[in-house]
């Protein structure tokens, strides 16, 4: 991509040229062979092309883990932060330029365990960001501990008999929170599902929380095996106002009817039964979002400088 003056945010020199796939990949992505993340990545590019994002307007947050090096591995603006810290450095990048397009990406343990406190207010604050949770249910990039979403009984190098507990549910989770506006799931396997559950996103109003079930071939490889081998391990939640895959719909024939307005039976599927469930949980677009509930008026410098004296008499002795 040639730079403009774009870049710095004075101009809009390539208003009118058309984004492809290949002006948002990056750096060679360096995750092992088989990983589930480099097909999220393209589903991601697929988002940015279908919906035009100039590059220079979008903005990728992560914290660290194997998933977070998803802003080296795209063409746009990047932030590879703090190990559970995307979120609040993404907030910040959105209220300071609620015109950027946003986006937090975050392992399981980056989401759920260092970094649950930011996650939780997070959904309360409803910012106008997209975060996707990559869940491989334990600690990849620092080679194999358990994270608050490895099943029972997974055997890694801090429980090697076994995780003693049951894995915490990060949809629940995020229902269960206020102002939670939207919650969806979807499986790294079915690319045509990321990309709709993606999609449906980004044209969210508010903070759109997507979990999506990822493989890791090498630390819990069996952990979506047998949904992957056998589609009818997977539900999909179908509805005319949830997300639409028909490719995914006809090999995927377990079909729910799931209103995403109806917060009580979200809450009812999202319960760990031994199904895996793909697809919207719940969708309410009339939270207030942060950045607009925290939106100051625009002031000239001569204003700026009064209130800064009036601010600074109140100190004078
Ligand atoms: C404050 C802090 N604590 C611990 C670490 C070490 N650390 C780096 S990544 C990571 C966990 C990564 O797991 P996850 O977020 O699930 O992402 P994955 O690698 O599986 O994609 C940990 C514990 C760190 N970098 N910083
Ligand atoms: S360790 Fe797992 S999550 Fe990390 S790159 Fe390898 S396969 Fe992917």
């Amino acid at each position: 991509m040639e730079t403009s003056c774009s870049l710095l945010g004075c101009g809009t020199d390539d208003d009118d040229r058309s984004w492809g796939m290949d002006d948002y990949s990056g750096a060679l992505p360096r995750w092992c062979p088989g990983c589930g993340d480099h097909g999220i990545l393209t589903s991601v590019e697929r988002l940015l092309e279908a919906e035009q994002l100039p590059p220079e307007r979008t903005v990728f947050v992560s914290g660290i883990g194997c998933s977070s090096r998803f802003p080296h591995y795209l063409k746009t603006y990047g932030f590879h932060g703090l190990h559970g810290r995307a979120l609040p450095v993404a907030i910040g990048v959105k209220l300071r330029r609620p015109d950027l397009h946003v986006f937090a990406v975050m392992g399981d343990g980056d989401c759920c365990s260092i970094g649950a406190g930011h996650w939780i207010h997070t959904v309360r604050y409803n910012p106008g960001i997209v975060a996707l949770m990559l869940d491989n249910g334990v600690y990849g990039l620092t080679k194999n501990q358990t994270s608050p979403t490895s099943p029972r009984g997974l055997k890694s190098n801090t429980q090697p008999r076994g995780a003693y507990l049951d894995a915490m549910n990060p949809i629940a989770t995020t229902l269960g929170v206020a102002n939670a506006s939207f919650v969806a799931q979807t499986g790294d396997w079915v690319p045509d599902h990321i990309f709709e559950t993606l999609r449906a996103a980004f044209h969210h109003r508010g903070f759109a929380f997507v979990r999506i079930l990822q493989r890791c071939p090498q630390y819990t490889d069996q952990l979506f095996a047998e949904a992957v081998r056998d589609p009818s391990r997977v539900e999909l939640l179908v509805h005319p106002d949830g997300i639409h895959a028909p490719q995914v719909e006809r090999f995927v024939t377990n079909h729910t009817q799931h209103d995403p307005s109806d917060l009580a039976a979200a809450f009812r599927l999202a319960q760990a039964d031994g199904r895996i469930r793909l697809g919207l949980f719940y969708r309410n677009e009339h939270v207030p979002v942060y950045e607009e509930v925290r939106a100051v008026p625009a002031r000239t410098a001569e204003e700026k400088l009064r209130l800064l004296n009036e601010e600074l008499d109140l100190y004078a002795v």
